[in-house]
């Protein structure tokens, strides 16, 4: 079956495939394993991962942390009675040949770390747990960011200030698990 199938590819459609196929492997991204994966699996590379400093959220500065997509004031007013709420967010790049899910995350910096999506529903930004996941494509990437997909610090046990750091272990549908420092950084 499939040598038929090459075959019947006319030359045309055969030299695309190949100047694709080279494309993807000097794609300009090689943070990331050895490029031997042939098989169908995800390569996931993390870039620029950070979070919201603590402060300004535990002080309930909804003014200007509204022009951030709103959710900042969300987060102040959660942190009364969840205690300091903090969000991180990064560039997570998939070079791989199969697409993968961002299914949850883990780290000692919270009580509680939650998929989060913050939408737009009735001119109100809210947000809410991402249960399914996000899909990372093949060869694509997806950002977390204000007022998008973010990785909720609920219940964060330390003052998160500028240049500190964390680690937080991101979890994939694949069973990749996937360590990342994030640094506490103003939006
Ligand atoms: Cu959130």
């Amino acid at each position: 079956m499939k040598f038929a199938f090459i075959t019947r590819l006319s030359a045309a459609a055969f030299a695309t495939a190949a100047l694709l196929l080279s494309a993807c492997a000097t794609a300009p991204t090689t943070n990331s394993a050895p490029a031997n994966a042939s098989r169908n699996e995800s390569i996931i590379v993390v870039k620029d991962a950070w979070a919201r400093p603590t402060m300004g959220q535990v002080m309930g500065n909804q003014g200007s942390m509204g022009n951030m997509g709103g959710h900042g004031g969300m987060h102040g007013s959660m942190s009364g009675s969840t205690g300091p709420v903090s969000a991180a967010y990064m560039t997570i790049e998939n070079t791989g040949n199969a697409s993968d899910r961002l299914m949850s995350a883990t780290g000692d910096i919270a009580e509680k770390i939650e998929v989060h999506e913050t939408k737009s529903k009735d001119g109100m930004m809210v947000m809410q747990e991402v249960k399914e996941g996000i899909e990372i494509p093949a060869g694509g990437s997806v950002l977390l960011k204000p007022g998008g997909y973010h990785i909720m610090l609920i219940g964060v046990k330390r003052e998160l200030n500028v240049g500190d750091t964390f680690k937080l272990t991101l979890k994939f549908q694949s069973g990749k698990e996937m360590p990342v420092e994030v640094t506490v950084r103003e939006p």
